[in-house]
C-alpha cells in the first residue's frame, strides 16, 4: 500500500460555537502550510502562540499552532494543528485559506485511514477510534478504549501466530514427506484444532456483548390503546417524555427515549395504540408502529392486565412471526397479579408490573437485558463489530473443515491458511478496498 500524497485538512472539533475550534492538516505540504500561514518556523511538538495570516497579510485569527513531524503524529505524516477561536466564521476562513494554499478537504475518517495505512494502528484499533467517539454509555467507552489500546488485536494476532506455527509443520510435510499426513499423527492435529477452536469461541463469547454495546439496542413498545405504553416509557426513562392520558389513542406518532441499562444503550420507542380505526392520522401511526417492530431488536407487547380484551396485535390480525418479544402485563396494581416474572404468555416471557407504581420494573429490566442477549460486560469484554464476529466464525468453520481433510495434506494446509486469512481481515493484515471504504466513511469528518 503506498501512502497518499494529498495534503488534507478538516475541522476536528464539532460544528457550532465553542471556546476553541481545532483545524487539522495532514500530509507532505503541512510544513510549507505552517510556514505560509504563521510566517514562522515552528518547532515540532511545541505549542506556538501566533497569528494565522490570510493571503493579503491580514490576520484571520490568533491562536496556537502545533507541528508534528512524521512519523511521530496521529496519521504518521507531517501534521499541523491550528487551535483557533471556536466560531464557525473563523474556522471557515482558516479552512478557505488552507484550500487556497492547495490543501484538499478531508473525507470522513481520512485521518484515521491514513493512520492505518501508515501502520500507526491496525484496522480493529481504527474502528475502535470511531467506537470511542460514538460511545453512548460510559461502559461502552471503557470497552472501546480497551480495543483501541490494542487488546483485541493482540488476541487475534496470538491465535494467528498459533495457526501459523502449525501450518509451517504441515506445509513442511507437503514438501518433504513421501507419505503425507502420516508424519503427524491425526490425534495431534485434532487436538490442536480443538484447542484453537476453543480459543476462538471464547473470544466470540467475549465479543458478543461488545457488539451489542457498540450498536445499542432498539426496543419497541406496542399494544392496544390505553395499555400503558407511554406510561411504561416514562417509567423506564425516569422522565415525563410521553403524554399520558386516560383517553385511548393519545399517542399518534413514534416517540423515543434512550436509556442505559448496565451500560447498554437502549432506544425505547413508544407507538400509537393498535385498534380498528377509520381515522387517517391514527391509521398512519399504527402503520409506523408495525413498521418499527420489524426493525427492532425486541418487541415489548404491553397488555392491560385488568382487561380480558384481545391484544392490539390480535385486533389488527398482525403476526410478529419469530420476532424477539416479551409480554408486559401492566396495571397489576389494579388486577392484583403478583409482580415480577410471570408464566409465559403466548410463548413469550412475561413480566407483571405497574408502570405507575414502578412495581415489577426491576424484574422487567432484567428480562429486557436477558432477551436482548446482554449478560453485562466484564473487564475482559471486547468491543467487537459484526464483521469481527463473522470473521472469527469463518475462521472456525475453516478449522472445522480442516478436521475432515486428513486425506490430503494440501487441503488441510489450505484450510489453515484460510482460517488465518479470516483472522487477518480483523486487524487489516488482509483487506479489501471496499471494506476500508465502508469502515472509514462511517467516521465523522476531521477524525
Ligand atoms: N393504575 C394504573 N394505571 C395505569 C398504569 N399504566 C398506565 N395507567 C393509566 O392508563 C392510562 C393510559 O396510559 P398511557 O400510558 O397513556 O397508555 P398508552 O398505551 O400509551 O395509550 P395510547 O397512547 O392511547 O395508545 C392513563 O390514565 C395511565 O395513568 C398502571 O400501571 N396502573
Ligand atoms: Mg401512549
Amino acid at each position: 500500500m503506498s501512502a497518499p500524497t494529498r495534503t488534507i485538512a478538516a475541522r476536528a472539533t464539532p460544528p457550532g460555537v465553542g471556546g476553541i475550534g481545532v483545524v487539522r492538516v495532514s500530509g507532505p505540504e503541512s510544513l510549507r502550510i505552517s510556514h505560509e500561514l504563521t510566517g514562522r518556523q515552528l518547532k515540532p511538538r511545541e505549542a506556538t502562540s501566533t497569528a494565522f495570516h490570510g493571503r493579503d497579510g491580514r490576520a484571520l485569527d490568533y491562536g496556537i499552532a502545533i507541528l508534528f513531524k512524521a512519523p511521530a503524529s496521529y496519521t504518521g505524516e507531517d501534521v499541523l494543528e491550528l487551535h483557533c477561536h471556536g466560531g464557525p466564521v473563523i474556522i471557515d476562513s482558516v479552512l478557505a485559506e488552507l484550500s487556497y494554499l492547495g490543501v484538499d478537504f478531508a473525507r470522513p475518517g481520512e485521518f484515521t485511514e491514513r493512520a492505518f495505512l501508515n501502520g500507526k494502528m491496525d484496522l480493529a484499533q481504527a474502528e475502535a477510534v470511531a467506537d470511542v467517539i460514538n460511545s453512548q454509555t460510559e461502559v461502552a467507552a471503557r470497552c472501546a478504549l480497551r480495543s483501541l489500546s490494542g487488546n483485541f488485536s493482540k488476541y487475534i494476532e496470538s491465535i494467528s501466530k498459533n495457526i501459523d506455527s502449525f501450518r509451517v509443520i504441515i506445509e513442511a510435510n507437503i514438501d518433504f514427506s513421501e507419505d503425507p499426513v502420516e508424519e503427524i499423527e491425526h490425534s495431534v492435529i485434532k487436538k490442536k484444532i480443538k484447542e484453537l477452536k476453543g480459543i476462538i469461541n471464547d473470544l466470540i463469547d467475549r465479543s458478543k456483548p461488545g457488539e451489542l454495546l457498540s450498536t445499542g439496542a432498539e426496543v419497541v413498545l406496542i399494544g392496544a390503546p390505553n395499555a400503558g405504553k407511554s406510561s411504561l416509557l416514562n417509567t423506564l426513562a425516569r422522565a415525563e417524555r410521553a403524554i399520558v392520558t386516560s383517553t385511548p389513542g393519545t399517542t399518534r406518532d413514534l416517540l423515543d427515549a434512550t436509556i442505559s441499562l448496565e451500560g447498554l444503550a437502549i432506544r425505547l420507542i413508544d407507538t400509537a395504540g393498535l385498534r380498528q380505526s377509520e381515522d387517517e392520522i391514527e391509521a398512519e401511526g399504527m402503520r409506523r408502529a408495525i413498521a418499527a417492530t420489524e426493525r427492532a431488536d425486541l418487541v415489548v407487547e404491553v397488555r392491560d392486565d385488568t382487561q380480558n380484551d384481545p391484544s392490539g396485535l390480535e385486533i389488527l390480525g398482525h403476526d410478529l412471526g419469530d420476532q424477539n418479544r416479551i409480554v408486559v402485563l401492566n396495571k397489576c396494581d389494579l388486577s392484583g397479579r403478583t409482580f415480577g416474572t410471570a408464566e409465559e404468555a403466548d410463548g413469550a416471557p412475561a413480566v407483571a408490573i405497574s408502570a405507575t407504581t414502578r412495581q415489577g420494573i426491576d424484574a422487567l429490566e432484567k428480562v429486557l437485558l436477558q432477551q436482548l442477549g446482554y449478560q453485562g460486560v466484564g473487564e475482559d469484554t471486547i468491543m467487537a463489530r459484526r464483521r469481527h464476529i463473522d470473521a472469527m466464525q469463518r475462521a472456525n468453520s475453516h478449522l472445522d473443515q480442516a478436521m475432515i481433510q486428513f486425506e490430503s495434506t494440501d487441503l488441510l494446509a489450505e484450510e489453515f491458511r484460510l482460517a488465518q486469512r479470516a483472522l487477518g481481515e480483523i486487524t487489516g493484515e488482509v483487506t479489501v478496498e471496499d471494506l476500508l471504504g465502508d469502515i472509514f466513511s462511517n467516521f465523522c469528518i476531521g477524525k
